[in-house]
């Protein structure tokens, strides 16, 4: 069963290199000499002190970032010489992988295992796969009318603000940083409060590789105060921001008040995953499972909502219930853990409580629905079936390991009711049928629906929201182009015949 009892065993705090602001290739203390504390959420205790940027220290990150963009060769070098820099920069990556792992287990509670076979691999995979478009990057050529005809010149957009969530430090840092980067911008970066070592850690890499003083700079800090003056900042091209819906809403309206700045928002998700009646039980059950409790359900693209067509659903059920009572809970660096604690105090107790909202509106709990141990922020998988699509647990997104589950009897009805939601990031389904599934990948309004998987994710393929998960989309060739503006050169032809 869940435990996380053995944790004394798998204590393993990594020595922590840098915890000062990176602005223009040097780490510095903030201007106001003040620090914050990054929290250990396996047991609530402080791990160390970093460096608390302000507005001011934004300022300075930004008039680096600015004069490496105007006048320094980042974006003037051709891309061949970018990529060779970034290959660079990912081969140091993979050198450090077991402790840029640690970092991101000790910040956000992440599993260690997994961060040192796909988490940090992943990393260095996203900034190779964007180092070779860094030399690809070409306009159109465009015919028009006699008297005229033009190319398309793609340019870097500038300096770039990125805002960075807790609950994928390095994933989002990469996935980030790489396609700027490629595109020839520079950039201020802030990570979440939680979670800021890894991305001071990639700084001092990114620096050893050769990426120029003031491409790459970090402001480690809190989002009301850092974050706030990057969104509202005058002389910031765009903001890439991943996080709350809610604070989406405030960097749109900051961008709309300082200087219009571009903005692209991958925010929450309420996702479904539809499972038919002629689905593999097992396969069912394990991606239902996957899809909620992988990173401890704090994934914008959880599958959160699982609909199950009614001559299935008490048999999965049974099945679930089992898995999900098997599911090891636990120290993080345990290898034989698949769940560690979350984040900080502040998701535990989100988590908590709408788990107790559940409980008040009339959903069965079938497994969990308490915390783990007597210190840091473990919570039981857990299982509520009986779920009503107007109940808070099947409509909030709970970023945590708790599943709604619900029955359904048509196609079409599974489909009106996965749709019933402000989200619109992801989408599973669960079939043999391939007229189902095509149907239903039509009709899902989701930026990504994953059939008889669950995120999948990659480096080739764009990821992002509809409706109210966002817009503008992460990976792909699409990611790059975010990152970019298009020039129109327009030439008349004098020797038309008229
Ligand atoms: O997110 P915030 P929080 C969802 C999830 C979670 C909830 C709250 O449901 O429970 O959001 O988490 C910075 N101006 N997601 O409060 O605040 C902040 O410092 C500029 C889903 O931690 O959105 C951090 O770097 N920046 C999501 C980043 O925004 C501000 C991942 C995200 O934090 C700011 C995280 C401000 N006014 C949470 N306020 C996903 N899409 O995966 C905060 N920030």
């Amino acid at each position: 069963g869940s435990s996380a009892g053995s944790e004394e065993s798998f204590v393993k705090l990594p020595t922590i290199k840098f915890t000062k602001l990176f602005i223009n290739g040097e780490f510095v203390d903030s201007i106001s000499g003040k620090t914050f504390e990054t929290i250990d959420p396996r047991t609530g205790e402080v791990t160390t002190r970093v460096a608390e940027g302000d507005k001011e220290d934004v300022d300075l990150a930004v008039k680096a970032a600015r004069a490496a963009f105007d006048g320094g060769p980042w974006p003037r070098l051709p891309g061949v010489e970018r990529r060779k820099i970034m290959m660079k920069f990912a081969d140091l990556i993979d050198e450090h992988t077991e402790e840029l792992a640690k970092l991101d287990t000790v910040d956000a509670g992440k599993l260690f295992s997994f961060g040192k076979a796909r988490d940090i691999p992943q990393v260095s995979q996203t900034i190779r796969y964007y180092a070779g478009a860094a030399d690809k990057i070409h306009g159109e050529v465009l015919k028009m009318s006699r008297e005229l005809q033009a190319y398309t010149l793609l340019e870097p957009i500038g300096v770039v603000g990125h805002i960075i969530p807790w609950n994928f430090p390095s994933g989002m840092f990469s996935v980030k940083v790489a396609p700027s980067l490629a595109a020839g911008c520079t950039m201020v970066i802030k990570p979440a409060e939680q979670t800021p070592l890894s991305a001071l850690y990639y700084a001092h890499l990114a620096k050893l590789a050769g990426v120029p003083d003031g491409v790459i700079n970090v402001i480690t800090g809190y989002g009301e105060t850092a974050g706030a003056a990057i969104t509202h900042h005058m002389d910031i091209d765009k903001v890439s921001f991943t996080g709350s819906t809610d604070v989406g809403r405030k960097v749109m309206q900051a961008a709309a008040k300082s200087n219009l700045k571009a903005v692209s928002l991958e925010l929450g998700g309420k996702s479904p995953l539809l499972i038919f009646d002629d689905a593999d039980l097992d396969k069912a059950a394990d991606l239902a499972l996957l899809g909620i409790l992988s990173n401890k359900g704090e994934t914008c693209a959880a599958s959160s909502r699982v609909f199950v067509q009614e001559g299935i659903y008490d048999e999965l059920v049974k099945k679930l219930e089992v898995k999900a009572k098997s599911w090891a809970v636990g120290d993080p660096f345990d290898p034989n853990v698949r769940q560690g604690p979350q984040v900080d105090k502040q998701q535990f107790e989100k988590v908590l409580t709408y788990i107790e909202h559940g409980k008040r509106e009339g959903a069965t709990l079938l497994t969990g629905g308490k915390p783990l141990g007597n210190k840091g922020y473990y919570i039981e998988p857990t299982v509520f079936t009986d779920v009503k699509d107007d109940m808070l647990i099947a409509k909030d997104e709970i970023f945590g390991p708790v599943m709604s589950l619900m029955k359904f009897k048509t196609l079409e009805e599974a489909i009106q009711r996965a749709n019933n939601t402000k989200y619109g990031l992801a989408a599973g389904i669960v079939t043999k049928n391939i007229d189902v599934a095509n149907t239903v990948s039509r009709s899902i309004r989701a930026g990504s629906i994953w059939i008889n998987c669950y995120f999948g994710i990659d480096n080739d393929c764009p990821f992002g929201g509809y409706k109210m998960s966002g817009f503008g989309k992460d990976w792909g060739m699409q990611g790059i182009h975010k990152y970019m503006h298009t020039k129109s050169v327009v030439t008349p032809i004098y020797n038309s015949p008229w």
